[in-house]
């Protein structure tokens, strides 16, 4: 690992706010890759998790750690936000954060890269009930549902949200793309998702993917 993105993980699990984000700010102005000092964050978030789950840190650090997080993503943001490469196809995603889970750090990551990709979003926001997703695919004629999932309780519901697809009729029309820190392909299985993944950059190539080869002809 790079040394500054060693100095950020550092910094940010001592909690110091101010300095991580001059950290930050000096890598993007000696030429890090945004995507890079995301990346050294997001593995701070995991570690400071992991510190949560055994009583080392509180519930107040995990608090306090969305806080500077949310102050890094204000400096990232335009950098992970490049022009829009999608030409001619232009999605309608649904995307929320299923009943159960309020966490939305990572989901409001993807949204926004994705409206800057061409994309219209939906944003449900959090703790949505599943047959609210149904009814905003079906009022939007969205063809992408985006599922965002950090706890493992919610699996639940974001497993009730796709089989309210189903019994709308609307599965089949449907391309249902899951994230969010605890997400695996096992439990894309298990829920009947189409396809999971955790970049965000990746995330866009498969919508784009999907729509292409549905909408070839028209
Ligand atoms: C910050 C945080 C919080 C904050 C959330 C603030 C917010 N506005 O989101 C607060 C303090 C509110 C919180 C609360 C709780 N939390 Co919490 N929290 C975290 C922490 C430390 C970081 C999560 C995060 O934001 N990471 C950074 C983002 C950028 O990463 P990400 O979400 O994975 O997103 C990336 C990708 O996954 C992807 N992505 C995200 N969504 C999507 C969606 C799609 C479609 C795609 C394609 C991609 C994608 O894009 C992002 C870009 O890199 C995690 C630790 C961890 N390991 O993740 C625990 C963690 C998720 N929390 C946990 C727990 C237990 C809780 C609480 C129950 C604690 C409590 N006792 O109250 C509550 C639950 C509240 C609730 N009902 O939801 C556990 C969950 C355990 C489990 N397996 O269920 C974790 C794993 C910590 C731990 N190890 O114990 N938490």
């Amino acid at each position: 690992m790079d040394m500054i993105e060693k100095r950020l993980k550092d910094m940010f699990l001592r909690m110091e706010r101010q300095a991580t984000v001059d950290i930050v700010k000096e890598g993007l102005e000696s030429g890090a890759n945004p995507f890079d000092l995301l990346r050294a964050c997001r593995e701070a978030m995991e570690e400071v998790g992991d510190r949560f789950e055994t009583g080392e840190f509180f519930l107040s650090e995990l608090i306090y750690s969305a806080e500077v997080f949310k102050a890094v993503t204000a400096i990232l943001e335009p950098g992970l936000v490049s022009g829009d490469e999608g030409g001619e196809v232009k999605g309608s995603v649904v995307f929320g954060t299923p009943r159960g889970d309020i966490h939305d750090l990572g989901k409001n990551i993807v949204v926004t890269m994705m409206r800057a990709q061409g994309f219209t979003v939906h944003d449900l926001g959090v703790d949505v009930p599943p047959e609210k997703f149904a009814e905003e695919i079906q009022r939007t004629k969205a063809h992408i549902l985006a599922l965002s999932v950090l706890l493992t309780p919610a699996f639940d519901s974001m497993r009730e949200a796709i089989s309210m697809l189903k019994e709308k009729g609307l599965r089949k029309d449907t391309f249902v793309i899951i994230g969010g820190g605890v997400v695996t392909d096992l439990v894309r299985e298990n829920v009947g998702a189409d396809v999971q993944t955790l970049d965000p950059t990746e995330a866009i190539r498969l919508c784009r993917n999907y729509l292409q080869e549905e909408f070839r002809s028209g």
